[in-house]
């Protein structure tokens, strides 16, 4: 069997550099490729670019291993992790320009034996359609001259470094022996099973599972509509319909974002849009999220935003992550500004971002000071553990919309405060 003693990763993001760090300090050697010269500067300089919990530690260990080195170049190495973004176009239609590139790059150091594993999120049949005839274009054989493999990564944001360890990992070969190499490499750290599959399989899986989550919270966000329109609290709602032992309904909120969900479900309904209808009405719904929490703000404040003095609690995509992409939260405050009102953003995690158009401030006094509403758009657990005592003394603000279910509104009503939650009507 194939021992990879030293392996290139293309694509030093979210999910290539912890990758490679976690060979790199699992005794395998890694050479580390971005395009993005910062990425390598910053990288070079010990600095990693993007926060996740863990990483930083992770990631000197590797560099103090003496196993990993990055670079703008590929080289000729046994393994190729291709781990670049997959995002879309504006027509919703998947951008494979980066797994192309990767591919490309990689043919003129292709070998006997070598095995070349992507890991970005693909439409089906990518790795068979698409990277396969360019590699070949090589004169050697996939599945007979180098292995070919597709291997879905999984990992939640935010603990992405135990989740590489320890969740099951599934790896799409070409043919049997591409996927015994495959398994063969991440058996080096992956403590979760590692189970084979086809290559087209494991592309499907990986879709599957985020459109699985994402018509789930499509359901949550369409039940807070209800909720509002029947006068109920969704929340009590969902919480009391979850102890029936066979539901388990998440969460609604001000949408979804991210580069996964909000994403991923469009590669199906993009290769077949004629049988996917369930799967585009629900990022329908977790699209126009963002638009229910306008419209519930205008029935709190009125139908005219202008002027309106609004400080908005969270930008990123989801707690607890510094991740601005896709978030419905920076969607939302572009909303407001198109309205009229005047917004200020304060976002814990990235608190130097910088987006056009918003001034987004690095404290929750600058960002309230001068506010007479409160938005909370993201559950980052520090927005919960606010006070009335806290808020009282930096802002003369007494309205709070909470669209992430984060405080009690009983609470802060006894302290002089207006709460109103997401999917709770206002004829409560
Ligand atoms: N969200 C809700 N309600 C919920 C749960 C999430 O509105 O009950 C929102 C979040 O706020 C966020 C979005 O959905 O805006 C997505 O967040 P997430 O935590 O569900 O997922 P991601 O995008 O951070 O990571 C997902 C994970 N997939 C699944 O849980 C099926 C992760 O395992 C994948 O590796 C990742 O996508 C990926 O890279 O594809």
């Amino acid at each position: 069997m194939m021992n990879y003693k030293e392996i290139c990763i293309l694509g030093l993001g979210y999910i290539g550099l912890p990758t490679a760090c976690m060979f790199a300090t699992h005794g395998v050697k890694v050479h580390g490729v971005d395009v993005n010269q910062d990425v390598i500067n910053s990288l070079k300089s010990g600095k990693v670019h993007i926060f996740e919990p863990g990483l930083d530690d992770l990631f000197r260990n590797a560099v103090n291993s003496g196993n990993l080195h990055v670079s703008s170049d590929v080289k000729s190495c046994d393994g190729y992790i291709i781990s670049v973004p997959t995002p879309f176009k504006d027509n919703k239609r998947a951008d494979l320009g980066a797994v192309i590139s990767a591919t490309e790059a990689i043919t003129p150091y292709l070998q006997n034996n070598n095995l070349v594993m992507l890991e970005s999120t693909s439409p089906p049949r990518t790795t068979v359609d698409l990277v396969k005839p360019i590699l070949e274009k090589t004169g050697l054989r996939a599945g007979y001259d180098f292995h070919l493999a597709y291997s879905p990564e999984r990992v939640l944001p935010g603990q992405i470094i135990s989740e590489l360890v320890n969740n099951p990992r599934i790896i799409g070969g070409i043919n049997h022996k591409s996927s015994e190499a495959g398994k063969c490499l991440y058996k080096s750290f992956v403590e979760g099973d590692i189970i084979t599959t086809t290559a087209t399989t494991a592309e499907m899986i990986k879709l599957m599972e985020n459109t699985y989550r994402d018509v789930n919270i499509a359901i949550a966000n369409e039940f807070s509509r209800l909720a509002d329109r029947f006068g109920i609290d969704v929340w009590e709602a969902i919480r009391l319909a979850n102890l029936h032992p066979r539901v388990n309904i998440l969460n609604p909120g001000p949408g979804v974002g991210g580069h996964c969900i909000s994403v991923d479900p469009w590669f199906l309904v993009e290769a077949a849009p004629d049988i996917s209808k369930l799967i585009f009405q629900a990022r329908n719904v977790n699209d126009s999220q963002p638009i229910f929490v306008l419209n519930s703000l205008k029935k709190l404040l009125g139908d005219n935003l202008y002027g309106k003095k609004i400080a908005i609690l969270g930008l990123s995509y989801k707690p607890e992550v510094d991740d601005l992409r896709e978030s419905p939260a920076v969607e939302i405050a572009h909303l407001l500004i198109r309205e009229g009102a005047l917004i200020k953003c304060y976002e814990p995690f990235k608190s130097d971002a910088r987006i056009e158009g918003l001034t987004i401030v690095p404290s929750l006094e600058q960002v309230t000071n001068d506010a007479d509403t409160i938005v909370i758009l993201v559950n980052h657990k520090q927005f919960g553990l606010i006070t009335p005592d806290n808020l009282r003394m930096i802002t003369k603000a007494r309205l709070i919309f909470d669209s992430v279910n984060c405080l009690d509104d009983e609470i802060w009503k006894d302290q002089g405060f207006v709460v109103h939650r997401l999917g709770v009507s206002q004829q409560v």
